[in-house]
């Protein structure tokens, strides 16, 4: 099965300069920061329409990001028990997961998986906590989350990177800040219980998009924007085949 996957589009299509890859995929992964707020919903609804009926897309699958309050609003309707931990925006319009999936069909995963033709993937929307955005959590908190992952997932799609010495995909590089890493120590301990064969993240845009090993696993921060939220990354493509391993 061949993959692309992108993070962080925040509310922009990708470039009809980097859609060319999508003739050939056959899942595209999105790890996170995918609506922007309340303004382009459709716009992006429109955009996964359009890669599946033009571009022969088969299947969609996301897991959000801190910016995407839409679908935040609509997780805690049923989990008020978590609705104190974030800043809320209860007036914006909410994204439902049924919908994304029966009008669009764009799977939703917020801590739980999807097996394709024997693969299977994970989503984790979550990132460290960092002033009040949306899906965030303590490492404490966020160890938890992770202990949910089953041990046979083969691709792991998370919004934050993980955090490790000498692993600079994490890196925030601002031009007024010190460059700092801002990843998950829990999710690199999670990345060495599990072993998938493929992490993918986004949320840090700065950070580097080269591959990353951690005890076997690729690991890769695939942010489409950069710290300026312009484009500057490319898609990723890889290839994975279950049954003939
Ligand atoms: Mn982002």
């Amino acid at each position: 099965m061949k993959f692309a996957v992108t993070s962080d589009l925040h509310g922009s299509p990708l470039l009809e300069k980097d859609m060319g890859v999508l003739h050939d995929v056959d899942t595209l992964l999105i790890a996170g920061d995918v609506f922007e707020m309340n303004r382009k919903i459709k716009k992006m609804t429109n955009f996964f329409d359009r890669i599946q009926s033009e571009y022969g897309v088969k299947n969609i699958i996301m897991t959000p990001g801190n910016h995407d309050h839409n679908i935040f609003e609509a997780y805690l309707e049923d989990r008020e028990d978590e609705a104190g931990t974030s800043r809320r925006y209860p007036y914006i319009p909410r994204i439902y997961k049924a919908d994304l999936l029966e009008n669009h069909n764009v799977r939703l995963l917020i801590d739980e998986d999807v097996e394709l033709d024997g693969i299977k993937i994970w989503g984790s929307p979550w990132s460290p906590s960092f002033y009040n955005w949306a899906f965030m959590k303590s490492e404490g908190e966020l160890s938890n989350r992770y202990d949910l992952i089953p041990k046979d997932v083969d691709i792991l799609l998370s919004h934050t990177p993980p955090w490790k010495k000498d692993c600079p995909i994490d890196q925030i590089d601002w031009p007024d800040w010190e460059p700092r890493k801002c990843g998950s120590v829990a999710l690199t301990q999670a990345i060495e219980r599990i072993k998938p064969k493929y992490m993918f993240c986004g949320h840090i845009h700065s950070g580097s998009h080269k591959e990353f090993d951690i005890d076997g696993t690729k690991c890769y921060n695939v942010s489409y924007l950069g710290e300026d939220y312009e484009p500057h990354y490319p898609v990723f493509t890889f290839e994975l085949n279950k049954h003939k391993e």
